[in-house]
């Protein structure tokens, strides 16, 4: 998309197109915070063509949140496509998850609860409020489904079937300089977690044999942007290659809180380890899936 600002990449395959997720960043060229109202989707065929879905969901799809529709992530079981979503509540104070459920991955989303699913309230790991962001969901291949969060701590719990309930307590990873953006794939029998460390933002990963750890760290994915201190990233497979989005400033006009969605082929080596991504101007080249239209 380079008609907006977007941030916070989501992405789902889906009966072979890929969906994304973005942020809306809406602040003007001398904003000094984030301005974000709604989530766009866009779906692609080949990683390079893009369809314009519009917006399906926004913060005041949350009647408990007054504001900021930061970073999300999707799911689907069922059927029915489950949207994780970051926003400040209106009556808790700090940032909250909800979560949105609709019948297609381009919406239109409802509130799934009518009320947040983590708040500020349920976590005291620190004392900042912004600690419960950064939702990234994963359903593991035994349909145990794992919610991951956070700012500064890593949490994390058990998601119940109908994906709309913590099954269990809140529990924590001590990670070395995690900053936020969690995010949990699965390649053969190795799960891995990639997050954001320090502030600017490079882009890591740790691996495990579970998707409750222990996590061991194994380096860089990407490093950190020139103009913008977050990165914030989600990896998928598509069409039999691999994927890294994140966000970078690169557009004209872009910066701190004027990001935008990029995307680049990510490498797995013969041991498992990803190589270092470099970004690219041009992006990946493009992939078109067969059937997909
Ligand atoms: O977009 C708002 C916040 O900035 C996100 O929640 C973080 O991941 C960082 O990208």
């Amino acid at each position: 998309m380079s008609n907006i600002f977007t941030a916070d990449p989501a992405a789902l395959v889906d009966q072979g197109r890929v969906y994304l997720y973005v942020g809306h960043d809406e602040a003007k060229p001398d904003g000094k915070d984030y301005v974000m109202n709604e989530w766009r989707v866009v779906s692609s065929c080949d990683m390079k063509t893009w369809k314009d879905h519009g917006s399906p969901v926004r913060f005041s799809t949350f009647k408990w949140a007054g504001r900021d529709a930061w970073a999300a992530d999707i799911a689907k079981r069922g059927g029915k496509y489950y949207f994780y979503a970051t926003v400040d509540h209106k009556t808790i104070p700090g940032k909250a998850i909800g979560v949105a459920v609709s019948d297609s991955p381009t919406g239109p989303f409802v509130d799934a609860r009518g009320s947040a699913l983590v708040s500020n309230d349920m976590t005291r790991h620190t004392d900042i409020p912004w600690d419960d962001i950064d939702p990234g969901v994963f359903i593991d291949t035994d349909g145990q489904a794992w919610l991951y969060w956070g700012n500064t701590v890593l949490k994390y719990a058990r998601l119940k079937a109908n994906m709309t309930e913590l099954d269990g307590p809140i529990m924590t990873h001590a990670i070395d300089s995690f900053t936020e953006a969690p995010y949990v794939h699965k390649r053969g029998a190795t799960y891995y977690l990639s997050y954001s460390r320090f502030f600017p933002e490079e882009m890591v990963y740790a691996t495990g044999s579970s998707p409750a750890g222990p996590w061991t760290f194994k380096g860089v994915i990407m490093d950190k942007n020139e103009k913008v201190k977050t990165i914030h990233q989600a990896i998928i497979d598509f069409n039999g290659k691999s994927y890294v989005f994140y966000h970078n400033a690169a557009l004209p006009g872009g910066g701190e809180f004027r990001r935008s969605v990029a995307v680049e082929e990510l490498h797995y080596q013969p041991d498992g380890s990803i190589g270092l991504v470099p970004q690219t101007a041009s992006g990946p080249a493009a992939n078109p899936a067969p059937g997909c239209q």
